[in-house]
Protein backbone atom coordinates (compact mmCIF):
# COMPACT_ATOMS: atom_id res chain seq x y z
CA UNK A 1 0.00 0.00 0.00
CA UNK A 2 1.39 3.16 -1.06
CA UNK A 3 1.93 6.16 1.50
CA UNK A 4 -0.71 8.08 0.25
CA UNK A 5 -3.50 5.96 0.35
CA UNK A 6 -2.56 4.92 3.99
CA UNK A 7 -2.88 8.27 5.00
CA UNK A 8 -5.82 9.03 3.74
CA UNK A 9 -7.00 5.85 5.01
CA UNK A 10 -6.30 7.46 8.24
CA UNK A 11 -7.84 10.68 7.77
CA UNK A 12 -11.27 8.87 6.79
CA UNK A 13 -11.47 6.79 9.78
CA UNK A 14 -10.81 9.87 11.88
CA UNK A 15 -13.31 11.92 10.15
CA UNK A 16 -15.29 8.92 10.70
CA UNK A 17 -14.48 8.42 14.49
CA UNK A 18 -15.04 11.77 15.39
CA UNK A 19 -17.74 13.39 12.51
CA UNK A 20 -15.32 16.31 12.46
CA UNK A 21 -14.52 18.63 9.41
CA UNK A 22 -11.31 17.08 7.39
CA UNK A 23 -8.96 19.59 5.59
CA UNK A 24 -7.92 17.02 3.23
CA UNK A 25 -6.01 19.62 1.31
CA UNK A 26 -3.63 20.31 4.23
CA UNK A 27 -3.73 17.12 5.93
CA UNK A 28 -2.01 14.94 3.32
CA UNK A 29 1.28 16.40 2.50
CA UNK A 30 4.55 14.82 2.27
CA UNK A 31 5.18 11.83 4.84
CA UNK A 32 8.20 9.98 6.45
CA UNK A 33 8.42 6.48 6.63
CA UNK A 34 6.00 5.62 9.91
CA UNK A 35 4.90 2.28 9.69
CA UNK A 36 1.06 3.69 10.61
CA UNK A 37 -0.59 7.07 9.14
CA UNK A 38 -0.93 8.07 12.64
CA UNK A 39 2.40 9.15 12.93
CA UNK A 40 2.02 12.27 10.80
CA UNK A 41 -0.83 14.85 11.82
CA UNK A 42 -1.90 12.86 14.89
CA UNK A 43 2.14 13.30 16.63
CA UNK A 44 2.52 17.06 15.56
CA UNK A 45 -0.30 18.45 17.52
CA UNK A 46 1.19 16.53 20.82
CA UNK A 47 4.12 18.14 20.29
CA UNK A 48 2.72 21.25 20.12
CA UNK A 49 0.81 20.09 23.28
CA UNK A 50 3.84 19.19 25.23
CA UNK A 51 5.30 21.11 28.18
CA UNK A 52 1.96 23.29 28.23
CA UNK A 53 -0.34 21.37 30.83
CA UNK A 54 -3.22 23.20 31.84
CA UNK A 55 -3.39 20.86 34.62
CA UNK A 56 -7.40 19.29 33.43
CA UNK A 57 -7.21 18.42 30.04
CA UNK A 58 -4.31 16.68 29.07
CA UNK A 59 -5.90 13.49 28.08
CA UNK A 60 -8.07 15.30 25.18
CA UNK A 61 -5.80 15.56 21.89
CA UNK A 62 -5.65 18.37 19.58
CA UNK A 63 -7.53 17.23 16.52
CA UNK A 64 -5.08 18.68 13.86
CA UNK A 65 -7.71 19.41 10.97
CA UNK A 66 -9.36 21.60 13.46
CA UNK A 67 -7.48 22.21 16.75
CA UNK A 68 -10.59 20.74 18.33
CA UNK A 69 -9.66 17.92 21.27
CA UNK A 70 -10.64 15.00 21.04
CA UNK A 71 -12.04 13.05 23.39
CA UNK A 72 -10.26 10.75 26.18
CA UNK A 73 -10.59 7.53 26.30
CA UNK A 74 -10.41 6.38 22.80
CA UNK A 75 -7.01 5.13 23.15
CA UNK A 76 -5.04 1.96 24.46
CA UNK A 77 -2.00 3.91 24.61
CA UNK A 78 -1.50 8.02 24.04
CA UNK A 79 1.36 10.46 24.53
CA UNK A 80 3.96 7.74 25.08
CA UNK A 81 1.43 5.92 28.04
CA UNK A 82 0.25 2.49 27.51
CA UNK A 83 -2.57 0.94 29.41
CA UNK A 84 -2.17 -2.35 29.32
CA UNK A 85 -4.24 -5.41 31.51
CA UNK A 86 -1.94 -8.31 32.67
CA UNK A 87 -4.92 -10.79 31.49
CA UNK A 88 -6.87 -9.74 28.31
CA UNK A 89 -9.67 -11.84 29.57
CA UNK A 90 -11.67 -12.84 32.62
CA UNK A 91 -13.79 -15.37 34.43
CA UNK A 92 -17.47 -13.78 35.09
CA UNK A 93 -18.12 -13.25 38.82
CA UNK A 94 -18.29 -10.99 41.88
CA UNK A 95 -15.06 -9.75 43.25
CA UNK A 96 -13.26 -11.11 39.79
CA UNK A 97 -9.18 -10.01 40.45
CA UNK A 98 -8.08 -6.98 37.51
CA UNK A 99 -4.80 -5.87 37.26
CA UNK A 100 -2.68 -3.55 34.89
CA UNK A 101 0.26 -1.77 34.67
CA UNK A 102 0.30 1.86 32.74
CA UNK A 103 3.82 1.77 30.97
CA UNK A 104 5.42 4.71 29.96
CA UNK A 105 7.74 6.31 27.58
CA UNK A 106 10.44 4.53 28.69
CA UNK A 107 8.94 1.08 28.52
CA UNK A 108 8.69 0.98 32.01
CA UNK A 109 6.05 0.41 34.29
CA UNK A 110 4.74 4.15 36.32
CA UNK A 111 4.85 4.02 39.68
CA UNK A 112 4.58 7.69 40.16
CA UNK A 113 1.48 9.56 40.06
CA UNK A 114 -0.15 12.89 40.92
CA UNK A 115 -2.94 13.14 43.14
CA UNK A 116 -6.21 14.29 41.19
CA UNK A 117 -10.00 14.40 42.97
CA UNK A 118 -8.23 12.71 45.37
CA UNK A 119 -6.95 9.27 44.21
CA UNK A 120 -3.61 8.61 42.52
CA UNK A 121 -5.81 6.51 39.44
CA UNK A 122 -9.90 6.33 39.15
CA UNK A 123 -11.02 3.53 36.96
CA UNK A 124 -13.98 2.96 35.41
CA UNK A 125 -15.17 -0.36 34.24
CA UNK A 126 -18.43 -0.65 32.28
CA UNK A 127 -19.86 -3.31 29.73
CA UNK A 128 -19.96 -1.85 26.32
CA UNK A 129 -23.94 -2.25 26.58
CA UNK A 130 -23.49 0.38 28.89
CA UNK A 131 -24.48 -2.10 31.64
CA UNK A 132 -22.52 -2.26 35.10
CA UNK A 133 -20.70 0.79 35.29
CA UNK A 134 -18.37 0.76 38.15
CA UNK A 135 -16.30 3.51 39.47
CA UNK A 136 -13.48 1.91 41.76
CA UNK A 137 -9.71 3.13 43.05
CA UNK A 138 -7.28 0.36 42.23
CA UNK A 139 -4.25 -0.05 44.52
CA UNK A 140 -0.55 0.35 43.24
CA UNK A 141 2.31 -1.62 44.40
CA UNK A 142 4.59 0.70 44.04
CA UNK A 143 7.97 -1.56 43.47
CA UNK A 144 6.26 -2.94 40.40
CA UNK A 145 3.98 -0.73 39.17
CA UNK A 146 0.98 -2.89 38.93
CA UNK A 147 -2.59 -1.97 39.90
CA UNK A 148 -5.14 -3.97 41.39
CA UNK A 149 -8.98 -4.57 41.88
CA UNK A 150 -11.88 -6.44 42.15
CA UNK A 151 -14.32 -6.13 39.86
CA UNK A 152 -17.96 -7.82 39.46
CA UNK A 153 -18.07 -8.86 35.78
CA UNK A 154 -21.07 -9.97 33.97
CA UNK A 155 -20.14 -12.10 30.63
CA UNK A 156 -19.69 -9.66 27.98
CA UNK A 157 -17.27 -7.08 26.79
CA UNK A 158 -16.10 -4.67 29.18
CA UNK A 159 -14.56 -1.00 28.55
CA UNK A 160 -12.14 -0.01 31.01
CA UNK A 161 -10.74 3.45 31.50
CA UNK A 162 -7.96 4.97 33.41
CA UNK A 163 -8.08 8.23 34.06
CA UNK A 164 -4.72 9.31 35.70
CA UNK A 165 -1.81 11.87 35.85
CA UNK A 166 1.85 10.47 35.70
CA UNK A 167 4.09 12.63 37.87
CA UNK A 168 5.97 14.97 35.23
CA UNK A 169 3.02 14.30 32.69
CA UNK A 170 -0.12 15.41 31.05
CA UNK A 171 -3.52 13.78 32.61
CA UNK A 172 -4.49 10.76 30.31
CA UNK A 173 -7.77 8.96 30.14
CA UNK A 174 -6.70 5.71 28.47
CA UNK A 175 -8.80 3.05 27.41
CA UNK A 176 -8.69 -0.84 26.98
CA UNK A 177 -11.55 -3.67 26.66
CA UNK A 178 -11.38 -6.97 28.84
CA UNK A 179 -13.38 -9.43 27.62
CA UNK A 180 -15.46 -11.41 30.30
CA UNK A 181 -16.25 -15.41 29.30
CA UNK A 182 -19.89 -16.68 29.53
CA UNK A 183 -23.28 -16.50 27.88
CA UNK A 184 -23.57 -12.80 26.99
CA UNK A 185 -26.75 -11.16 26.08
CA UNK A 186 -26.21 -7.59 25.58
CA UNK A 187 -29.06 -4.83 26.91
CA UNK A 188 -30.98 -3.47 24.09
CA UNK A 189 -30.80 0.58 23.47
CA UNK A 190 -31.05 2.47 26.65
CA UNK A 191 -34.30 4.96 26.51
CA UNK A 192 -33.86 8.32 27.35
CA UNK A 193 -34.69 9.00 31.50
CA UNK A 194 -34.14 12.09 33.29
CA UNK A 195 -35.37 10.17 36.55
CA UNK A 196 -33.06 7.77 37.54
CA UNK A 197 -33.75 5.32 41.07
CA UNK A 198 -30.96 3.73 42.68
CA UNK A 199 -31.92 2.48 46.77
CA UNK A 200 -34.86 4.84 48.64
CA UNK A 201 -33.25 8.27 46.33
CA UNK A 202 -34.29 9.44 42.79
CA UNK A 203 -32.32 11.92 40.65
CA UNK A 204 -33.15 13.92 38.45
CA UNK A 205 -31.71 15.44 36.00
CA UNK A 206 -32.03 19.04 34.38
CA UNK A 207 -30.33 20.95 31.19
CA UNK A 208 -29.61 19.65 27.80
CA UNK A 209 -26.75 18.63 26.01
CA UNK A 210 -25.31 20.64 22.49
CA UNK A 211 -23.05 19.23 20.19
CA UNK A 212 -20.04 21.46 20.36
CA UNK A 213 -21.40 23.48 23.46
CA UNK A 214 -21.39 23.54 27.22
CA UNK A 215 -24.27 22.52 28.63
CA UNK A 216 -25.30 23.26 32.74
CA UNK A 217 -26.60 20.22 33.88
CA UNK A 218 -28.39 20.60 36.97
CA UNK A 219 -28.82 16.80 38.93
CA UNK A 220 -31.16 16.95 42.23
CA UNK A 221 -31.54 13.54 44.87
CA UNK A 222 -34.43 13.23 46.83
CA UNK A 223 -34.93 10.58 49.10
CA UNK A 224 -38.06 9.02 49.81
CA UNK A 225 -39.63 12.14 47.93
CA UNK A 226 -37.39 14.40 50.19
CA UNK A 227 -34.83 16.67 49.26
CA UNK A 228 -32.04 15.83 50.22
CA UNK A 229 -29.72 18.63 51.68
CA UNK A 230 -26.85 16.50 53.47
CA UNK A 231 -24.60 15.34 50.84
CA UNK A 232 -21.35 14.62 51.68
CA UNK A 233 -18.07 14.89 49.53
CA UNK A 234 -16.75 12.18 47.36
CA UNK A 235 -13.87 12.82 45.50
CA UNK A 236 -13.53 16.39 46.75
CA UNK A 237 -17.51 16.77 45.33
CA UNK A 238 -20.72 16.53 45.93
CA UNK A 239 -20.90 14.30 42.99
CA UNK A 240 -18.67 12.85 40.74
CA UNK A 241 -20.32 12.82 36.74
CA UNK A 242 -19.03 10.42 34.21
CA UNK A 243 -20.13 10.82 30.81
CA UNK A 244 -19.91 8.25 27.67
CA UNK A 245 -20.91 8.62 23.98
CA UNK A 246 -23.64 6.23 22.61
CA UNK A 247 -21.04 4.33 20.14
CA UNK A 248 -17.90 4.43 20.70
CA UNK A 249 -17.88 5.28 24.35
CA UNK A 250 -16.04 8.31 24.42
CA UNK A 251 -15.08 9.76 27.84
CA UNK A 252 -15.84 13.45 28.34
CA UNK A 253 -14.72 15.57 30.52
CA UNK A 254 -17.37 16.85 33.00
CA UNK A 255 -16.29 19.62 35.49
CA UNK A 256 -18.12 20.25 38.59
CA UNK A 257 -19.39 23.80 39.79
CA UNK A 258 -18.58 23.99 42.76
CA UNK A 259 -16.17 22.46 46.07
CA UNK A 260 -17.73 21.54 49.32
CA UNK A 261 -15.64 23.90 51.62
CA UNK A 262 -15.65 26.95 49.18
CA UNK A 263 -18.50 29.48 50.79
CA UNK A 264 -21.52 28.54 47.93
CA UNK A 265 -21.65 25.24 47.09
CA UNK A 266 -24.73 23.46 48.98
CA UNK A 267 -24.37 19.81 49.89
CA UNK A 268 -27.83 18.86 47.84
CA UNK A 269 -30.36 18.34 46.67
CA UNK A 270 -28.87 20.51 43.86
CA UNK A 271 -25.64 19.15 41.98
CA UNK A 272 -24.25 21.22 39.03
CA UNK A 273 -21.52 20.52 36.65
CA UNK A 274 -20.77 21.40 32.81
CA UNK A 275 -20.40 19.38 30.17
CA UNK A 276 -19.29 19.69 26.69
CA UNK A 277 -19.95 16.68 24.26
CA UNK A 278 -18.59 16.80 20.33
CA UNK A 279 -21.47 15.60 18.69
CA UNK A 280 -25.01 14.91 18.32
CA UNK A 281 -26.95 12.05 19.54
CA UNK A 282 -26.66 9.57 22.69
CA UNK A 283 -25.01 9.82 26.10
CA UNK A 284 -24.75 7.68 29.14
CA UNK A 285 -24.24 10.03 32.51
CA UNK A 286 -23.54 8.45 35.59
CA UNK A 287 -23.41 10.35 39.04
CA UNK A 288 -21.88 8.82 42.01
CA UNK A 289 -22.72 11.01 45.50
CA UNK A 290 -22.42 10.05 48.92
CA UNK A 291 -24.99 10.26 51.12
CA UNK A 292 -25.13 8.25 54.78
CA UNK A 293 -21.57 6.93 54.40
CA UNK A 294 -22.66 5.38 51.20
CA UNK A 295 -21.54 5.89 47.42
CA UNK A 296 -24.67 5.37 44.84
CA UNK A 297 -24.61 5.86 41.54
CA UNK A 298 -27.86 7.15 39.44
CA UNK A 299 -27.28 6.31 35.78
CA UNK A 300 -29.15 8.42 32.98
CA UNK A 301 -29.42 8.38 28.75
CA UNK A 302 -29.84 11.48 27.32
CA UNK A 303 -29.54 13.12 23.75
CA UNK A 304 -27.53 15.82 22.80
CA UNK A 305 -29.02 17.82 20.14
CA UNK A 306 -26.99 19.34 17.04
CA UNK A 307 -25.41 22.57 17.47
CA UNK A 308 -27.36 25.84 17.29
CA UNK A 309 -27.93 27.74 14.41
CA UNK A 310 -25.87 30.90 14.74
CA UNK A 311 -29.20 32.58 14.25
CA UNK A 312 -31.25 31.47 16.61
CA UNK A 313 -31.32 32.84 19.94
CA UNK A 314 -29.86 30.67 22.55
CA UNK A 315 -28.18 31.04 26.19
CA UNK A 316 -26.15 28.45 26.52
CA UNK A 317 -24.80 28.72 22.84
CA UNK A 318 -22.59 31.30 21.00
CA UNK A 319 -21.99 31.34 17.30
CA UNK A 320 -18.55 31.64 18.52
CA UNK A 321 -18.71 28.26 20.47
CA UNK A 322 -19.93 26.49 17.28
CA UNK A 323 -18.64 27.61 14.40
CA UNK A 324 -15.75 25.64 14.60
CA UNK A 325 -18.27 22.25 14.01
CA UNK A 326 -18.74 22.28 10.31
CA UNK A 327 -19.28 18.80 10.30
CA UNK A 328 -22.39 19.09 11.57
CU1 LIG B 1 -12.44 7.93 41.01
Amino acid sequence: MSTPIKVTGFLAAIAAIFGLALLVGRAVGPVDDAPTGAHDTAHEGKKAEAGEHDGGHGDESPNPSTGEEFPGGLMVSQNGYTLALTEPSSAAGRDRPVAFTITGPDGNPVTSYDVEHEKQLHLIAVRRDFTGFQHVHPVLDEKTGVWSIDLDLTPGTWRLFADFKATGADALTLGTDLAVDGDYRPAGPAPENRTASVDDYEVTLEGDLTAGADAKLTLSVTKDGTPVTDLQPYLGAYGHLVALRDGDLAYLHVHPDGEPDDGTTKPGPDVVFYAAVPSAGAYHLYLDFQHNGVVRTAAFTVSAGDSIPSDTPSDTNTPAETGGHAGH
